[in-house]
């Protein structure tokens, strides 16, 4: 399959590892929009948050499990940041692999759209 997050889960293409376990691997994002611009995204190739059913939901918990390790990691747990996953085209996903974006590092803009 020719997806570019399947890529970088595989190892097929390089990424700045911040997390990575059996079924998750967060990374830097390449265009980051904040200081800290982190993708969390699962290994195994799951489209957008519109696939998530009763057989593959338990990895959203994981997902968010680990985005807690990651913010204690990057130390802005304490200040805030914010998580974000476009779905769709009036989403702007880009890229067709669920993934979340974790923000921070500053004072986010209030407004989400
Ligand atoms: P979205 O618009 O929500 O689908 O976000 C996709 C993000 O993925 C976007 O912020 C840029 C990032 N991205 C795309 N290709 C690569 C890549 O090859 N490496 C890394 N690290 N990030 C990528």
């Amino acid at each position: 399959m020719d997806c570019i997050f399947c890529k970088i889960a595989n190892k097929e293409i390089p990424s700045q590892v911040v997390f990575e376990n059996k079924n998750i691997l967060a990374f830097k994002d390449l265009n980051p929009q904040a200081p800290v611009h982190i993708l969390v995204i699962p290994k195994n190739h799951i489209p957008s948050i519109n696939e998530i059913n009763s057989k593959n939901s338990s990895i959203v918990a994981e997902i968010f499990q680990a985005i807690n390790q990651i913010v204690e990691q990057e130390n802005i747990k304490e200040s805030g940041y914010r998580v974000i996953s476009n779905c769709g085209e009036d989403g702007c996903q880009s890229v067709q692999h669920l993934h979340f974006h974790i923000l921070g590092g500053k004072k986010l803009s209030e407004t989400l759209s």
